[in-house]
């Protein structure tokens, strides 16, 4: 795909251009846009299971140490978009991301949007409730996608086979990168070690199998960028899913350098991260041979993220090279947090 091709794709999935099927554009075919002065996208997205590998060249690139893809091998979780109507998986693309695996799809939106989610369980592997709970946007309880047992209705716990629908706004207070994740509860997994002060429920274990996503939200201040990267900081853990004998610490559903996304970008390229974490740990972010300005005007090439915050980052591309970006805590990069940068 020519650069200018890739980067008409991004400019149209990102900055108000949509699709057909990508964030619809219904404005006007209902009632519920009384509430919203913008557009109303439309997303169908199914919580679905898939059998996934978090190192699939076998070894870390960095250090040269095998490793054995059985062990790294499980079923995971992930959100998918779909045609209307769940028909047909939407293919990879700049806007969405690669659709196949985690995180899910990435949801955009316009300050004024109304963003309406068609959500549907199709978790015939561990047969647990699963939602969509978002970060940053607005909405009512009944859109708030968190299981509260003794307060129901709120979309955080729908069946396997069963759908639900969101809706969220997006305003003014909402623009930035914001995490999505499933809030429902569940079971320990069979042969998991339970935590013994709650033998009987796991929160965010959907979460912590791959159900998570990023939305972005922009306004007429949010200046267009070349190039966008969504990196999702995320652990799994052996107490949790009995199929591992180790920890895993993943970007984007891998482990270990050239297993993890290698993100490509072109010297003269304006370049955004959208980052965030979920899960139990804080982390730091970090990219080899790049610096950033935050808001105050300070510089950084490291920042902390921590479960549910975000960072966005942004520079114009001048240092060609093939770069490291990984979690800062030692122990995080030994456990897999490390990708490559690469700058032509
Ligand atoms: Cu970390």
């Amino acid at each position: 795909m020519s650069a200018m091709t890739r980067r008409g794709l991004l400019a149209g999935a990102a900055w108000g251009g949509a699709t057909a099927v990508l964030g619809a554009d219904t404005s006007g075919r209902t009632a519920a846009g009384a509430n919203h002065s913008g557009r109303v996208r439309e997303y169908w997205i199914a919580a679905e299971p898939f059998q996934h590998c978090l190192i699939p060249t076998g070894r870390d690139a960095c250090s040269g140490m095998r490793l054995d893809k059985s062990k790294a091998t499980f079923w995971g979780l992930r959100y998918r978009a779909y045609t209307p109507g769940w028909r047909k998986p939407l293919p990879a693309s700049s806007g969405l991301g690669t659709n196949d695996a985690m995180p899910g799809p990435t949801i955009r939106g316009r300050v004024g949007d109304l963003i309406r989610v068609h959500f549907r369980n199709d978790d015939h592997h561990y047969r647990m409730s699963h939602g969509m709970h978002p970060h940053g946007v607005s909405y009512t309880p009944s859109s708030d996608g968190t299981e509260i047992v003794s307060d129901p209705g709120r979309g955080g716990a729908i069946a396997p086979g069963h759908t639900y629908t969101y809706e969220w706004h997006a305003r003014p207070d909402s623009v930035g990168t914001w995490p999505y994740h499933d809030h429902a509860m569940a079971s320990p997994l069979p042969g998991a070690r339970v935590n013994p002060m709650m033998p009987g429920m796991h929160m965010e274990l959907g979460a912590e199998l791959g159900l998570f996503g990023l939305i972005a939200i922009t306004d007429t201040n949010t200046r267009p960028v070349d190039r966008e990267i969504v990196l999702f900081f995320h652990d799994l853990y052996s107490a949790d899913i009995p199929a591992f004998e180790r920890d895993w610490d993943c970007f984007n559903g891998g482990a270990y350098l050239d297993n993890t996304p290698t993100f490509k970008a072109r010297v003269g390229e304006r370049v955004r991260w959208r980052v965030a974490a979920l899960g139990t740990e804080f982390h730091v972010f970090h990219v080899h041979g790049h610096r950033w300005r935050s808001p105050d005007g300070s510089f950084h090439d490291s920042a902390v993220v921590g479960a549910s915050t975000t960072l966005t980052v942004e520079w114009t591309e001048n240092n060609p090279g093939s770069w490291l970006y990984h979690c800062h805590v030692v122990d995080h990069m030994k456990g897999g947090m490390i990708g490559r940068y690469t700058v032509t």
